[in-house]
């Protein structure tokens, strides 16, 4: 499974136009195969211009760009955490996503209602808010009851994972997200176990309607403050309109953008900013004549753990890596070129891969 980030929002914020925006842009990326997994998981290849550099270099017949997974999540309403609505279905998908996009509705239609009656996105938040942190206060107060049990009969060992616990049940009751509380490795252990969904890092996305865009920093500001404060990020976009764009061909869509007032590639954005949210990077990989692709890893990952993202084999097996960085790659014109200048270099096990490294793994089987 890819990367995934999970769509939740309102009732008519506009989830699904922007899932259907996503999805139909992802499949305008040649060659990348598109696929909607299912009904409701779509997948956008990142647009890179190192990958199709590479791609133009050594012309393969497969190019493997990576891509995030979106998910479009119904069901989330004020009372969820009670079962109002779909009530606790939306948990169960959220759980396993790796990020949140939050969609708040800026545009003004008086054809779709607004499930809490006027347009107010700071205020949506809130319910969203209060709903995720009363979901995840369900939870670690689960996992209390069953931690005090055990911590009755042997109070050494679950004597820490106890007092964590009433920490961040009280962290959750004041009405805080999980992600804001101050924890050791070995807490992290026991949130990671959780999967609680204040936990995951956010993006927050406001729609807006045609209308608006010319005052969309403006209307951006309370997002972007709130954004910064916790380390997530936040954009603006027309949902509808990209959905609409999405099915034209290049040059007009591009006119129309333009008239309109549309950043040239918002869904590429919108997909980037995930991507530089969960702290990842790109390498790549060039397999004989065959295919280039490219992998994601997080920041910090050694050459050992990324030669197991591609095989497992080269994993255990591994030799080293021979590494040109794309920029020293690009400069010399070819991979032979690279060499002969000695900008291939062997690196180790505990080497830590470069955004835009260009590897080949050796190892033995
Ligand atoms: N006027 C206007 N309508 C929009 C916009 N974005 C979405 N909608 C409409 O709002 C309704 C609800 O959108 P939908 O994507 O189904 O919302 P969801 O419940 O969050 O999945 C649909 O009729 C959309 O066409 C927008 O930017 N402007
Ligand atoms: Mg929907």
């Amino acid at each position: 499974m890819g990367l995934q980030v999970g769509i939740v929002g309102l009732p008519n914020a506009g989830k699904s136009t922007l899932f259907n925006a996503l999805t139909r842009a992802g499949a305008a990326v040649a060659p990348y195969p598109f696929t909607t997994i299912e009904p409701n998981v779509g997948v956008v290849p990142l647009a890179d211009e190192r990958l199709q550099w590479l791609a133009e270099l050594l012309r393969p017949p497969r190019v493997v760009p990576v891509a995030v997974e979106f998910v479009d999540i119904a069901g989330l309403v004020r009372g969820s955490h009670r079962g109002e609505g779909l009530g606790n279905q939306f948990l169960h998908h959220i759980r396993q996503v790796d990020a949140v996009l939050v969609l708040l509705r800026a545009f003004r239609a008086a054809d779709v209602p607004h499930p809490e009656g006027t347009v107010d996105p700071m205020r949506d938040l809130a319910v969203l808010d209060t709903e995720l942190i009363l979901a995840d206060l369900a939870t670690v107060e689960r996992r209390l009851e069953r931690t005090r049990a055990l911590a009755r009969t042997k109070p050494r060992e679950y004597g820490e994972e106890l007092h964590f616990l009433e920490q961040l049940q009280a962290h959750l009751n004041s009405g805080q997200p999980a992600r804001t509380l101050p924890r050791t490795a070995q807490e992290q252990a026991i949130l990671s176990g959780l999967f609680l969904l204040t936990e995951k890092p956010r993006l927050y996305v406001l729609n807006l309607g045609e209308e608006q865009v010319q005052e969309a920093q403006s209307l951006l500001q309370p997002l972007l403050a709130r954004a910064q404060a916790e380390g997530g990020a936040a954009m603006w976009i027309c949902a509808r309109l990209e959905e609409e764009l999405a099915q034209l061909d290049g040059p007009e869509a591009q006119e129309l953008r333009q008239a309109w007032g549309l950043p040239p590639d918002a869904v590429q954005q919108l997909a980037h900013a995930a991507y530089d949210l969960l702290g990842l990077i790109s390498f790549f990989t060039v397999v004989g004549g065959n295919e280039i692709r490219a992998w994601e890893i997080r920041r910090g990952t050694t050459a050992l753990k990324a030669a197991g993202k591609v095989h497992s084999d080269m994993e255990r097996g591994f030799i080293r890596a021979e590494v040109v960085s794309f920029a020293d790659l690009r400069r010399s014109g070819s991979l032979a070129a690279a060499r002969e200048l000695g900008l291939v270099r062997s690196e180790g096990r505990d080497y830590i891969v470069q955004d835009g490294d260009v590897i080949q793994f050796r190892f033995s089987v």
